[in-house]
């Protein structure tokens, strides 16, 4: 204990290992309180967090009030990268009151936004005008840093950099058609399309005003959100449409978000790669997607925020009783950025929050932190009252 004092002392930051299998114990709750007694900023790394829920595995800790917790495992890696990214990013090394804890959360997305490049991903069936719309966006900046050959010989990197950020462009590549049939390309170019997407953070879903909307399209950008990514519908070719009148893009619009019901909070922006109608409009929306992306909420925030705008709410149930018994929500925090991933714990009644009251939840976070265009995941744990039993059974 001394030794462990002595480094506490000389630590700019503390790095509190807690087994996640274990859970919570009276010990655990002791050095919390020693820990925050230090005043230095504590990272809880919960480890051995099982293989598929171990982001959700460290929410317990939350009870602790310290504002980073991860599930890592030590074993196999998981969960690290977040960790060190958290312990890196950080400019004030104190412990994070429950006012300033939003700020520093901002602070922190800033800092990172002026180191780290955003990868946007151009995607779409063949030929909506994807190399069109990437030379379009190169051509009005006029600020190429490089192009650089991609990890893939299919695919091209451009970096791209402008006052506020520096891109780096994919520009999903075509599938040359000779040889080949339409129903052939377009297959391939969804799974291009998914190799694209597995590397990008927003990805801008190109999609043909002429032709109209597609199911190829609303499978590319499934995919997109099936990887995480900030998804910008850029409906081009505009210019080729006729007739057009005063309502016809919101009309357009509408009929879109129709069609492609799961990605009502994606941005719509209507463009001409050909004529340039627009085009610098979707490098400002990538940004604010990119960061709305990365935005970490302070789990005192969401509390605060959820104690208002649901709990308060009459005729907001997360679920039907079941047997008498009702679903109790016990907290929700966020476990993760990149994207914004939130854990709510539950216990009594059975396990299974209502699509309903998942729907109005989302909505609201929405609106409240301002996830703009950005998926959002949320994930239920329930706890049945008996826990340790479970547990063990599972060791
Ligand atoms: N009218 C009109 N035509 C466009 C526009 N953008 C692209 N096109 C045309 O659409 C065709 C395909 O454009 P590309 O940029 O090669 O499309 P792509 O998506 O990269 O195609 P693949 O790489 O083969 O999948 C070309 O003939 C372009 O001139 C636009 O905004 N308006
Ligand atoms: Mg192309």
């Amino acid at each position: 204990m001394k030794q462990a004092s002595f480094a506490i002392d000389e630590a700019q930051a503390l790095v509190w290992v807690v087994d996640a299998r274990k859970g919570v114990t009276p010990l655990d709750q002791e050095l919390a309180r020693l820990l925050r007694g230090t005043g230095k900023r504590v990272i809880v790394a919960a480890n051995k967090a099982d293989a598929v829920n171990w982001e959700s595995d460290a929410g317990e800790f939350h009870a602790f009030g310290f504002d980073d917790v991860f599930g890592i495992s030590a074993e196999h890696g998981n969960g690290i990268g977040e960790m060190l990214d958290a312990l890196v990013s950080s400019a004030s090394w104190k412990l994070v009151s429950e006012d300033d804890s939003c700020k520093d959360a901002k602070t922190q997305t800033d800092a990172k936004n002026e180191r780290r490049e955003l990868n946007l991903a151009i995607v779409g069936r063949p030929n909506v005008g994807k190399s069109s719309l990437l030379n379009r966006l190169l051509g009005e900046e006029r600020a190429i840093v490089s192009p650089v050959a991609g990890t893939t010989r299919d695919s091209v990197d451009t970096f791209l950099q402008t006052p506020e950020q520096i891109f780096s462009i994919i520009d999903t590549a075509g599938i040359r058609r000779k040889g080949k049939t339409t129903a052939v390309a377009e297959k391939l170019s969804v799974v291009m399309a998914r190799k694209s997407l597995e590397r990008a953070d927003v990805a801008i879903v190109v999609l043909d005003a002429e032709q109209g909307i597609a199911a190829l399209d609303a499978a590319i950008a499934g995919y997109g959100v099936e990887a995480g990514c900030s998804i910008i519908l850029a409906v081009n070719k505009w210019d080729a449409l006729e007739n057009k009148l005063t309502g016809t893009a919101a009309a357009f619009e509408r009929g879109l978000r129709d069609q492609m019901k799961f990605l009502s909070w994606a941005s719509v922006v209507t463009i001409s790669a050909l004529k340039g109608q627009r085009v610098q409009k979707l490098l400002p929306l990538a940004v604010r997607a990119g960061k709305a992306r990365r935005t970490r909420i302070a789990t005192s925030r969401l509390n605060e925020f959820f104690e208002r705008e649901v709990r308060q709410r009459a005729g907001i149930t997360p679920a039907k009783t079941h047997g008498g018994s009702r679903l109790h929500v016990q907290y929700i925090t966020q476990i993760a950025v990149r994207p914004p991933t939130f854990v709510i714990f539950t216990s009594g009644g059975k396990a299974g929050l209502h699509f309903s009251f998942l729907r109005y939840l989302e909505n609201r976070l929405r609106e409240e932190f301002d996830f703009f265009a950005t998926p959002i995941r949320i994930i239920e744990r329930h706890k049945s009252r008996k826990r340790p039993a479970a547990r063990s059974a599972r060791s």
